[in-house]
């Protein structure tokens, strides 16, 4: 066990930190066929029952496009200042190009007003792996134009609300839309290819920049960023093999997505390990993509380890691991956000996601996750010390609000610290909720 103090208020962080909720479209909105949605990927990717562990999809979900002024209550409940959310873009877009969809813009405005009568600050993600079909028919990621839609929509998203937004971040997690889209097809839309999904990120990274030139131009007053998922890699033994395979996770993953913004080119040891499969960057590229941002979003779950050995030296997880499999490492945060402040010259950073899925049982209307307490506080104990270290973290946003759609997991792993029972969409504050709650309202 770690033995890091553990804070049982707000008050050992700054008093403006802001505290927050996140969820995202495809995982809790449902109603994927109302008025006038258009299909995503994900759409198409769960009608094919086999690739979702549970063969369910995104229908329904927690049903928020229709319970979505209970779920503001609920988060507001909690005493949280903020609430981060993605937009569906087929829902405003239902192609993806061309044509917008009023009944859509029209869910999202009175989620905003719904936040603001609540006073609960909205940080929204664009793109949360929802692709409009009709794009992925165009050749989705892998066709630069999806970059130049993507500006499209940023810009008249932000056009419509970006005075009613406080954050606006262009990706979330762009590495595992690329990687886990179009490397390993765990995610939609189901390619296995290195050389395409190198080339997604690529477009993926375009589009943040040309999304951010677009957003810029309209002065709105929201922040615009970019959420990344990163981790540092520990070699899991001192041979030269594992440091250099630890080398390499680091920076054909954290690295791949910070050089391009902060330096303005792709890390030279992924670059050259990646060969013939690098991507094609066009001239002009990287200054598109190398523009200043407002914020750096930062999801934090676990780290990278790296053994090179057969069979591999097994993972210590000296603090358990989570129902995803996941390491608990709570001090791989600091670590990570030390080392990026040593690389690059930062913009505040959020810590936009940060949770455990646990196998939750709802018994008499209580959950007990006491494991997901102790999660939340050993990381945030391990957060105290980055920005002791210097490091400058503005906010910290739970995953999750509620228990979700995830992913190719479906609806068996618990991310939520309020339970959903799917039958009756009946929600329930677990004492994780009940533990944040107190943690928020223990203001000096
Ligand atoms: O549920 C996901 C989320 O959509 C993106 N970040 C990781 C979470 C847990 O897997």
């Amino acid at each position: 066990m770690n033995n890091r103090t553990t804070f049982d208020t707000r008050n050992d962080f700054p008093p403006d930190f802001t505290w927050g909720v996140a969820t995202s479209a495809f995982q809790i909105e449902g109603a994927s066929t109302a008025d006038g949605k258009g299909p995503s990927i994900w759409d198409t990717f769960c009608a094919d029952r086999a690739n979702i562990k549970d063969g369910s999809d995104g229908s329904v979900a927690c049903d928020h496009y229709r319970r979505y002024r209970d779920d503001v209550a609920l988060l507001a409940s909690l005493g949280v200042d903020a609430y981060r959310f993605s937009m569906a873009w087929s829902r405003v877009q239902p192609q993806g190009r061309g044509a917008w969809n009023p009944a859509g813009f029209d869910f999202y405005d009175r989620l905003l007003d719904e936040l603001a009568r609540r006073e609960v600050k909205a940080h929204l993600t664009l793109y949360h792996w929802d692709l409009p079909q009709g794009l992925q028919d165009e050749g989705g990621w892998l066709n630069r134009d999806t970059a130049y839609r993507f500006a499209d929509y940023a810009h008249e998203v932000t056009r419509r609300f970006g005075d009613r937004i406080e954050a606006i971040a262009t990706h979330n997690e762009p590495w595992c839309t690329a990687n886990l889209g179009y490397g390993n097809a765990q995610f939609a839309p189901g390619v296995a290819d290195l050389k395409q999904s190198i080339q997604v990120s690529h477009h993926l990274l375009l589009s943040h920049g040309l999304a951010m030139t677009a957003m810029r131009g309209l002065h709105s007053p929201a922040k615009l960023g970019i959420v990344l998922n990163q981790w540092t890699a520990d070699p899991a033994t001192d041979s030269q093999a594992d440091r250099d395979l630890a080398a390499f996770e680091y920076a054909r993953s954290t690295q791949w997505f910070m050089d391009p913004i902060f330096k303005g080119h792709y890390p030279e040891l992924a670059l050259r390990a990646h060969g013939a499969n690098a991507p094609e960057v066009r001239s002009g590229d990287f200054d598109i993509i190398q523009q200043p941002i407002d914020f750096l979003g930062c999801n934090y779950y676990f780290r990278a380890w790296c053994s090179a050995a057969t069979p591999p030296v097994p993972m210590p997880a000296a603090q358990g691991l989570t129902d995803m499999g996941w390491e608990i490492y709570p001090q791989g945060l600091p670590e990570l956000l030390v080392k990026l402040n040593e690389e690059y010259d930062l913009p505040p950073i959020y810590i936009t996601e940060n949770g455990m899925a646990n196998a939750d049982v709802l018994e008499g209307g209580q959950v007990h996750d006491a494991a997901r307490i102790a999660f939340v506080q050993s990381h945030l104990a391990a957060l105290r010390e980055a920005m002791a270290a210097g490091v400058d973290v503005r906010g910290y946003f739970l995953w999750s609000l509620l228990d979700n759609f995830e992913w190719n997991s479906g609806y068996e792993k618990r991310f939520g610290i309020v339970h959903v029972d799917y039958a009756t969409q009946q929600r329930t504050l677990k004492d994780s909720a009940l533990w944040y709650r107190d943690f928020l309202a223990a203001r000096r």
